[in-house]
């Protein structure tokens, strides 16, 4: 029950919303049976996993959908620790998917366990109800911007998630942003919090949170928290959504963690991901995006990308390159909205403006905002066809994606 009093009838994975969490360890494979007992086609995607191409579940450019009535079975083998959401990915009916209630989180463990006192993994959506609790159809022109929900949960409930914790515990925080298309920044009042890793993969710097931290739909982060000493302290995790929105609320309890003393650590570096990229010998292409709501136009102007509509026609790629190649791609927002751009089966890295410097964490998925541009670098590394496409699903849906293909 989302609203009080009210049904709201939604698409489940396993009868919940959202999902089940599910962790595994890394180094294990997971056999999963994707079955769909819906009337519509569909897909089931790991986002921000580099997985192999042919488990990344993107309907009709690395798998056909599984129809109604249909199951499929195959083995999830991801190659990184972290954290990570499945959903659909439909081209074309993704939004409605996930507005409707397909997403959920996958934890995969890192070896190194280290003690804490609670590990903590947060869901954020909103959702788009009317009066009745009913999942609201927007309109061509709200589907062109994505859909901003009225009701903002926390793991499938409307209100902040509340723990008590001992004082000076440790807390491991995993947050996960799935709304189909909604920014929320996060900030922690009460505590130091670290960050830990973003989208799943540790950080180069291991800096306390300074004020707010910006996800994207589809960004994870995880942040090492240490609870206040005092007893009856309270830390509180908020989002900025509307006038601020309480994410979480963890309270310290009389008795003192025994990990009171132990300073926090930062993770090892994923050893998977290159040192550094060779610049010098990257593919360069462009990913400029145009189209969508412009003053003075009653209707926003269909998405396109490098001048078109996305296709997953073969032939629609945007470009191709040799396995193990560097890539530089620049991202170029011609539009007056923020756009959410995600990368599948890699992880980049974000070069700075003046200079072949990065940003100090990888990522799956960059807010490139209104009218400016943002270089990334990868290696294109995971053979097959990937889409690289807008985060928020609806716009994803109405054309603004392309892919290119490692051959
Ligand atoms: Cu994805």
């Amino acid at each position: 029950m989302l609203l009080p009093g009210k049904r709201t009838p939604v698409l489940a994975f396993d009868g919940a919303v959202p999902g089940p969490l599910l962790r595994m360890r890394h180094g294990e494979t997971l056999p999963v049976r994707f079955e769909n007992r819906t009337d519509q086609p569909m897909t089931l995607h790991w986002s921000g996993m580099r997985v192999s191409n042919r488990v990344d579940g993107v309907a009709g450019l690395t798998q056909a959908p599984v129809a109604p009535g249909a199951l499929s079975d195959f083995e999830l083998a991801p190659p990184d620790p972290g954290l990570f959401i499945y959903r659909p990915s439909v081209p074309g009916r993704t939004g409605d998917l996930v507005a409707r209630g397909l997403s959920g989180l996958i934890v995969v463990e890192d070896a190194d366990q280290r003690p804490v006192d609670a590990d903590v993994v947060l869901g954020l959506t909103d959702w788009l109800l009317d009066e009745s609790g009913g999942i609201v159809s927007p309109s061509v022109s709200v589907l062109n911007a994505g859909r901003l929900g009225n009701l903002v949960t926390v793991n499938g409930a409307a209100k902040a998630h509340e723990a008590s914790l001992p004082r000076g515990a440790k807390l491991r925080l995993r947050i996960a942003n799935t709304a189909p298309a909604r920014v929320m920044s996060l900030r922690i009042e009460g505590a130091k919090a670290y960050v830990a890793a973003v989208d799943g993969h540790p950080t180069d710097v291991f800096e306390p949170l300074r004020s707010t931290f910006p996800l994207g739909p589809g960004n994870r982060l995880e942040l090492f928290v240490e609870m206040p000493v005092e007893p009856g302290a309270v830390v509180r995790l908020l989002a900025q959504v509307g006038t601020g929105f309480e994410v979480a609320v963890f309270r310290t309890t009389g008795e003192l963690s025994p990990l009171a003393d132990t300073p926090f650590r930062p993770l090892p570096l994923n050893p998977r991901l290159p040192a550094e990229i060779r610049l010098q010998s990257a593919l360069r292409t462009n990913f400029t995006i145009e189209g969508g709501p412009r003053p003075g136009l009653a209707a926003p102007l269909p998405w396109h990308v490098n001048g078109k509509p996305g296709s997953l026609a073969r032939g629609g790629g945007i470009f191709s390159v040799g396995r193990d190649r560097p890539v530089v791609m620049t991202v170029a927002n011609r539009t007056e909205l923020p756009q959410t751009i995600h990368l599948h089966g890699h992880a980049f890295r974000v070069l700075h403006a003046l200079d072949d410097g990065w940003d100090p964490y990888w990522l799956d998925t960059v807010t490139v905002p209104a009218g400016k541009t943002v270089r990334i670098a990868f290696v294109a590394d995971n053979p097959g066809r990937w889409l690289i496409a807008s985060a928020v699903l609806d716009r994803l849906d109405q054309g603004l994606y392309g892919w290119f293909e490692v051959a």
